[in-house]
């Protein structure tokens, strides 16, 4: 399988827990390259606009109060299969739904507080990589 990036948040819920560090420390052992890392606070239209695509959902102003109540810790990760990879980590939406050992699991409260958001495909890690990084490459590079 390729090499590709994608993009990790560690939400508000576990950077208040203080589970910043665990979690990005489990990403490096399952392979990942940090390629970028940003710690900000997200206004409600800086999370709007990252969420866009679920405008209109039942959940949405929920989800943009959630995440922009605290700081979050961004990340642009590089592996092989990068982003089923990282999907894989962290388990189901749902954290109790997620697989024993997953990041959501071990860390998620809640199918709206669960710890960690990552891209769902190729397209939409390029998106995300270029709203929190721009000017980075969002696919790997020689
Ligand atoms: P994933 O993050 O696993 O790709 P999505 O894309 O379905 O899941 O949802 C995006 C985010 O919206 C989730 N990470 C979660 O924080 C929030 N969310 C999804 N479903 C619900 C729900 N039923 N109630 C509250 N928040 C939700």
């Amino acid at each position: 399988m390729a090499l590709q990036r994608t993009l990790s948040i560690v939400k508000p819920d576990a950077m208040e827990a203080g589970h910043s560090g665990a979690i990005i420390a489990r990403l490096q052992q399952e392979g990942f390259a940090v390629k970028g890392l940003r710690q900000l606070h997200l206004t409600k239209e800086q999370a709007e606009g990252f969420y866009d695509v679920h405008r209109g959902r039942s959940f949405f102003g929920e989800l943009v109060e959630f995440m922009s109540r605290g700081p979050i810790v961004v990340m642009a990760l590089e592996r092989d299969d990068a982003i089923a990879k990282y999907r894989e980590v962290i388990g189901a939406t749902d954290p109790a739904k997620a697989a024993d050992g997953t990041i959501r699991k071990l860390y998620g409260k809640n199918v709206g507080e669960n710890a960690v958001h990552g891209s769902d495909a190729v397209e939409t890690a390029a998106r995300e990589i270029g709203y929190f990084f721009p000017g980075m490459d969002v696919r790997p590079t020689a």
